[in-house]
């Protein structure tokens, strides 16, 4: 185990390190494959909203190879498969609500033979108008959800009185999650007519339940596994469920075992996104910057059902402050319904979204003061005991804002910099320079209070090997190798003697999806929980066994009164005097309280905190740019795992990149997504990462008591790429020297940049 120096953590790799490079990790499609296997493949809706009139599918059931094609009609219990509301069907039945839509799904003998037959249907539709556009739902009011609403203050009042005004539009994008192994489930009939299901999700208990709904079955009857996700980022913590269900329900019905593997362009097309949102705001401002009111209207691409749009929106509403203390704030949050793929979670889950707002506002508030934006954003910092308190009612704890961000415009020689661009912008009448740092603030618990509990179990075999089980899911973010090294700590061994086991609906009930960064701290804990159990029965006996007190578990050794032995002997003799070398462990989020119509209360635990700077270059003409340098600050707490968590932060922050600049999802007038492959649709690559690239753990012990003081650090470094929007838009701004707003848009496409250049010309300030 090496140490990072300084560091409380230990860097240990990644428990699957190993086997991911060797490619010897199993996903689910690696599993062997059970005899008998059959392959699915779905039949999708080629128009946005339509009443089905027929379905032929005699062509389909002509191709060699078909065994099965199934329709709504063959499920024997709920059509549906959503998260929370019901109003996700599994197969479309009668009605098409989005272009690319499951109707029915085809079984056959090879993964090929399913997917060419699948395109052979002749459905005759009746459309019907089809609402494709965010900003036209919320002028016809319609929703999946009712608005959320937050009032703090009087923003009116506040408003009239303030001493600047600005008001516009804002437009951001979603993003496609594109985790690499696309989505997949493998079910086999089990004993009793039960479902033994392997499926890629974040969300084992979730699956289970919608597969036992949909089978007319007892949660009991239903087994989920998974051992590995190649990434999930939120797009496998409920879109999961409709792959799940429908290789359930063939397995079922044909009684064999069925795998679901989805085509990338299929998965692109039927399963939801990153929700994109429209803004409509006013911010009142003193002279100096500082923020009066705040009054805006959030619209989110929420698609064709609720999915998790609920959630995703009340957190949008919760990060709409960001970093920054607003006194007088109205927000209007609306959950609009498009005729699209049903939007869900992705790193973040909201937070970016509502973030951002802010953080344009702010940029709009500097440029019309002519200030550097910096300074507009310390200004507006929470404070310690005043100016603390967030427009939900949550009061900060432990900002460290100021001194996070103070420490990182050091760091990164900030102000030189500006400098420096500022005469290099002077001589360069093309290419021109931008820099940004902006700061983020997120909230760490599940906004749903129930979800915040989880549990574990923790075996020591009698050879002192020990295996750890617990309700989180590995989706390469390192959640086990954590979880691991709490166990290790807690029992005094080594790494080498823990292993973590694919999480198992049938071990650990009713858990939580792995999501809301919580892994860690909810299945850290429950698993601490478990061993300090089994430590205290260890402790007991080692007492009477060495007659003294004061034992010692350390470098997997067990001491007491000057006496020591190997862990491993010294479990030989707690096993031969009959010691339950077991034991489950449990652990929930104390103090949450939310109420969500108010939506006021204590949602999160903590806050998890970090800064950005970027540095990029951008061609004026062309609209082609480069991120030069990136300089990054995250707090993750006292890291468990220093490694694990820098690199969670450079994926978040290059991920996010790719969100707010070349990832653009196109719908074409037929509510077709026409980016539905890597071929039209951008993700960063390792040459979009700056040359030179920054990133430090701020040090930051968690005021709270999470395990070893950490925080999570799954999602809130998403938050850090702003900087990179805010600088294009800085080197954007230079065009005109930086007297107008450049109306940019997210993703800041080349094509967008122009856009902004354009209007800059024109004299339409944003
Ligand atoms: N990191 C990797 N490598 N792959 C992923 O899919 N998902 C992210 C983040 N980091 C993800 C990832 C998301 S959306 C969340 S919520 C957290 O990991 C979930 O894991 P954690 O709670 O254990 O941090
Ligand atoms: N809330 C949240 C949620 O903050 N993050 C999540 O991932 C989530 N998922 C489901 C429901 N609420
Ligand atoms: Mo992460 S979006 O909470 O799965």
């Amino acid at each position: 185990m090496a140490l990072i120096s300084g560091k409380p953590g230990w860097s240990t790799p990644h428990e699957s390190a190993h086997l991911h490079v060797a490619g010897e990790a199993p996903y689910v499609d690696d599993i062997a494959e059970l005899a008998g296997t059959l392959y699915a493949a779905p039949g999708t809706s080629q128009r946005a909203h339509a009443r089905i009139k027929t379905i032929d599918l005699d062509a389909v059931k002509a191709v060699a190879g078909v065994v099965a094609v199934l329709t709504a009609e063959d499920i024997p219990g709920h059509n549906d498969c959503g998260p929370i509301i019901k109003d996700d069907p599994i197969l479309a039945d009668g009605l098409v609500q989005y272009f690319g839509q499951p109707i029915f799904v085809v079984i056959a003998t090879s993964q090929t033979a399913a997917r060419k037959a699948a395109k052979k249907a002749k459905v005759e539709y009746e459309d019907l108008p089809a609402t494709l556009d965010v900003r036209e739902a919320k002028q016809a009011e319609s929703w999946v959800l009712p608005p959320a609403r937050l009032r703090q203050g009087d923003a009116q009042t506040a408003m009239a009185g303030a001493e600047n005004r600005l008001s516009g539009e804002i437009s951001v994008g979603g993003q496609e999650q594109f985790y690499l192994e696309g989505q997949i489930s493998y079910a086999s009939p089990a004993e009793g007519g039960g479902i033994h299901l392997w499926c890629s999700t974040q969300h084992p208990t979730e699956m289970q339940q919608v597969v036992a709904h949909a089978l007319n079955l007892d949660f009991n009857q239903v087994l989920v596994e998974m051992r590995r996700m190649g990434g999930g980022f939120g797009g496998k913590e409920s879109q999961s469920a409709i792959f799940a269900c429908i290789a359930s329900i063939a397995a079922k019905q044909l009684n064999r075992p069925v795998k679901m593997r989805l085509d990338r362009d299929d998965d692109m097309m039927i399963t939801g996104k990153r929700h994109g949102f429209e803004y409509d705001y006013e911010i009142g401002f003193d002279n100096e910057g500082l923020i009066q009111a705040v009054d805006i209207d959030m619209a989110a691409q929420a698609g064709f059902s609720a999915d998790l749009t609920g959630p995703v929106v009340a957190r949008a509403v919760c990060h709409l402050d960001n970093a920054y203390y607003l006194n007088d704030v109205s927000i209007n949050a609306f959950s609009c319904k498009t005729n699209s793929q049903s939007n869900t979670a992705f790193r973040g889950f909201g937070g970016p979204q509502g973030a951002i707002a802010m953080e344009y506002m702010i940029d709009n508030i500097a440029r019309k003061l002519g200030k550097d934006a910096l300074e507009v954003r310390k200004l507006n910092y929470y404070g310690t005991n005043t100016r603390n308190v967030t427009p939900y009612g949550q009061i900060v704890e432990d900002n460290v804002i100021p001194e996070l961000s103070a420490q990182l415009e050091q760091s990164s020689d900030y102000a030189e910099r500006r400098k420096a661009i500022r005469s290099f912008n002077e001589n360069s009448p093309i290419l021109r320079k931008g820099l940004a740092l902006t700061p983020l603030k997120f909230g760490i618990s599940f906004n749903v209070v129930h979800f915040n509990q989880a549990g574990a179990l923790v075996h020591i075999y009698t050879d002192g090997s020990v295996l750890v089980n617990h309700g989180g899911t590995e989706m390469g973010q390192g959640l086990h190798t954590k979880v691991a090294q709490v166990v290790a700590r807690e029992l005094g061994i080594s790494m080498s003697r823990i292993r973590a086991t694919a999480t198992d609906t049938s071990k650990v009930a009713n858990t939580s999806a792995t999501a809301a960064s919580t892994g860690t701290d909810l299945n850290g804990k429950a698993a601490q929980d478990a061993a300090r159990q089994i430590r205290d029965r260890l402790t007991v006996f080692a007492g009477e066994y060495f007659g003294a007190d004061g034992v010692e578990f350390a470098n997997d050794t067990v001491s007491c009164a000057g006496k020591s032995m190997p862990f491993n002997e010294f479990i030989v003799l707690a096993y031969q005097s009959r010691i339950q070398l077991w034991s489950d462990g449990f652990y929930k989020t104390p103090g949450l309280h939310w109420d969500g119509v108010k939506m006021q209360g204590s949602p999160f635990y903590y806050f998890a905190y970090g800064a950005a700077v970027s540095e990029v270059i951008v061609d004026t003409l062309t609209g082609e740019w480069k991120l030069l340098r990136a300089d990054i600050l995250h707090d993750a707490g006292n890291s468990i795992n220093p490694a694990i968590d820098i690199g969670q932060v450079e994926g978040a922050y290059i991920q996010g990149m790719g969100w707010l600049t070349s990832e653009e999802l196109v719908w074409d007038t037929n509510g077709r997504l026409t980016t539905h492959a890597p071929s039209t649709y951008k993700i960063p690559t390792i040459t979009d990462c700056p040359a030179e690239f920054h990133t430090e753990l701020f040090d930051n012990p968690n005021v709270k008591d999470t395990v070893m003081r950490s925080k999570a650090v799954g999602e809130p470094p998403l938050l850090l790429p702003f900087s990179v929007f805010f600088a294009i838009r800085d080197a954007i701004s230079s065009v005109d020297d930086h007297q107008q707003n450049p109306p940019l848009r997210a993703p800041a496409t080349p094509e967008a940049i122009l856009d902004a250049i354009t209007a800059l010309r024109e004299g339409r300030d944003a």
